[in-house]
């Protein structure tokens, strides 16, 4: 059985980029509908629950047909949200909870290999901001490692995300409105700014040198 994992951090931690009522009603509502409803699908396939979640969203096509979207939506929003909460952490840092704070630009090799494919950090940072921006509808944007090492920016629809395509996510940020319109409204890129001060660029430094 899938379980909500806990935050790194406590819900008012990434205050005032992401407020404390989002990110309550992200984790406790949303991400625990997506666990539960990913529960309730392998319930039909039991067998399917011996595996693990990456393998299930590299493979979707190899699971059983009436289950296979339900698979992807809610296998796919419980990764994605995984993920997320551990690539953003509090702007300053959190000494009640041991957290590290986010750091406002990557380390060495990883900063390097961002400048290497999209001409500097500031590129980097507008192309990014720009795939979240113009995701129409609810989705993702992402920074990914190809099969082939190298780094690339794209969105993605609805729960998707770069494992379905053989890629891996080193990077990503949440553009459904639920993940910023208690603040923002609709006020999307305003929200993709202010993501850049709660990125956890050591978290994302390690997920670059695990796979590159
Ligand atoms: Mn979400």
């Amino acid at each position: 059985m899938y379980v909500l994992p806990k935050l790194p951090y406590v819900y008012d931690a990434l205050e005032p980029y992401i407020d404390t009522a989002t990110m309550t009603i992200h984790h406790t509502k949303h991400h625990q509908g997506y666990v539960d409803n990913l529960n309730k699908a392998l319930d039909k396939h039991v067998e399917w629950h011996q595996k693990s979640l990456e393998e299930l969203l590299h493979d979707l096509k190899s699971v059983p047909e009436d289950i296979r979207t339900a698979v992807q939506n809610n296998g796919g929003g419980h990764w994605n949200h995984s993920f997320f909460w551990e690539i953003m952490a509090p702007a300053k840092g959190d000494s009640s909870t041991g957290s590290e704070p986010s750091n406002s630009e990557p380390a060495r090799d990883l900063k390097k290999a961002i400048e290497a494919a999209f001409n500097s950090f500031v590129k980097f940072k507008e192309q990014f901001a720009n795939a979240g921006l113009t995701r129409f509808g609810s989705g993702w944007a992402w920074l990914a490692v190809g099969k082939d090492k190298k780094l690339k920016i794209y969105s993605t629809p609805n729960q998707d995300n770069p494992l379905m395509q053989g890629d891996q996510a080193i990077l990503g940020v949440d553009v459904w409105e639920h993940a910023y319109y208690l603040k923002y409204q609709n006020r999307r890129a305003d929200y993709l700014a202010a993501f850049w001060n709660v990125v956890n660029w050591k978290r994302v430094e390690e997920h670059f040198a695990r796979i590159s």
